[in-house]
């Protein structure tokens, strides 16, 4: 029992620390899946007309068919260099933060990261929605790019396991634009967020009075 209970462990210890490379997920806290709302963002390649046509939601598990990319969200090309690009949500409920991963993919090749790059970014949390704790800054390599389950040059891909869980419901995520011009607006394909949920008072209640309510039903049933 005991060199199972060794063993697991120790298979714990290993996926932990081996960890830092994650697939997109569509079923993290941060996904639309899950009830996020998008508060705000920077200005995004969309609009009426324009080619890339792009959603902020697009990084939180969501599609737009018929968009150029339906599954990433583009941000605005032309601002100037080192420009913020940002967005912010927040889920149902406060999380414990434990763990984020993003994946993101610049235009490569010869063109390098000046291209739907970016060259800083920042993440940051908050209980209330106007004052921000930063959770985590990662400045990015020119070029960045090949992770382990993304491996393609282009291809940045950030899985962070925080030092300690971060309590929060708003969210906000800074980009600095790496380039500047005609393709420059920075190109994210997915931002997950890992941890546990904490229940409002009210789904506590809803939840200890449907237990009761369940209790109730099998107690009159038995007693037919
Ligand atoms: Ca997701
Ligand atoms: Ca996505």
């Amino acid at each position: 029992m005991k060199k199972v209970l060794f063993v697991s462990l120790l298979f714990i210890f290993l996926l932990v620390e081996n960890s830092f490379a994650m697939l997109m997920s569509t079923s993290d806290l941060w996904d639309v899946s899950n009830g996020i709302t998008i508060i705000g963002h920077s200005a995004l390649a969309d609009g009426p007309g324009i080619y890339w046509d792009s959603y902020a939601d697009n990084m939180f598990g969501a599609t737009h068919e018929g968009t150029i990319e339906p599954p990433n969200t583009i941000f605005a090309d032309n601002p100037a260099s080192g420009f913020t690009h940002w967005v912010e949500w927040q889920t149902p409920t406060p999380i414990v933060l434990t763990s984020f991963n993003l994946v993101a993919a610049h235009d490569g090749g010869n063109v390098g990261y000046t291209h739907r790059g970016f060259s800083e970014f920042r993440l940051y949390g908050s209980t209330d929605g106007s004052t921000w704790d930063n959770i985590y800054t990662y400045v990015t390599e020119n070029p960045y790019g090949g992770g382990e389950n993304y491996t393609h040059s282009n291809q940045l891909e950030l899985y962070v396991d925080l030092a300690s869980p971060v309590t929060a419901q708003y969210f906000k995520a800074e980009f600095d634009q790496a380039g500047v011009g005609a393709y420059s607006g920075p190109r994210i394909m997915e931002l997950d967020g890992y941890g546990t949920s904490v229940p409002i008072p009210g789904a506590l209640w809803l939840l200890g009075s449907g237990l009761l309510g369940l209790v109730v039903v099998r107690k009159r049933r038995q007693d037919r």
